[in-house]
């Protein structure tokens, strides 16, 4: 398999604008993400690891040494953060995923405090998302670089809608106030992209 490269952002570092600002963004792409992507190569190249795909890795983590959980995770989480956000986001979902989130949370704004909870309450570094596990919409977190593809995982299953809360995602504009970070980023998600996603990992 070929190595595992950055994948290319579908917008400019300046479109998510004003919510997440151009600096942020190209500084947390071209080097955290990168970085992950790079080390995640080095510990696959170093500990001569079968890799099959990214989501294969993920579900085994528990037997491969921590650079490729640490690592493999940034990268995982990182191109799907990316994905559920585009210019001009925001607004509400449609079909099946809006239907999904009314009958699992009775509302968008009930999934959105949940979600604004999990964020919020996540001590340290680490991620708030929107799984769905056996076939049902979850709201969790997890810490570092941790997602619910890994066997290591509480709650297993696939993510749809992931934030970073890592202070390298928001430190620059935000600073202490991870509060407002979360609540801007709504206007920024990609919610055709979060019903694909949903769609494909619906069984
Ligand atoms: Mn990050």
């Amino acid at each position: 398999m070929a190595k595992f490269e950055l994948p290319a952002l579908p917008y400019a570092y300046t479109d998510l604008e004003p919510h997440i600002d151009a600096a942020t963004m190209e500084i947390h792409h071209t080097k955290h993400h990168q970085a992950y992507v790079n080390n995640l190569n080095a510990a696959i190249e170093t500990n001569k690891i079968e890799v099959e795909s990214l989501e294969a890795l993920m579900g085994n983590v528990s037997k491969l040494p921590a650079a490729v959980r640490n690592n493999g995770g940034g990268h995982y989480n990182h191109s799907l953060f990316w994905s559920v956000m585009k210019p001009n986001g925001g607004g509400a979902p449609e079909g099946q995923l809006a239907d999904a989130i009314n009958s699992t949370f009775n509302s968008l704004d009930e999934l959105k405090t949940k979600f604004n909870n999990a964020a919020m309450t996540r001590f340290g570094s680490g991620w708030a998302w929107l799984v769905l596990s056996d076939n049902k919409l979850v709201v969790t977190s997890s810490p570092n670089q941790d997602n619910s593809l890994m066997d290591i995982s509480e709650v297993k299953g696939t993510p749809v809608l992931g934030l970073d809360v890592w202070e390298h995602a928001y430190y620059l504009k935000y600073q202490n106030k991870r509060n407002e970070y979360v609540a801007n980023w709504w206007n920024t998600v990609n919610w055709e992209e979060v019903a694909r996603r949903f769609s494909l990992a619906l069984k």
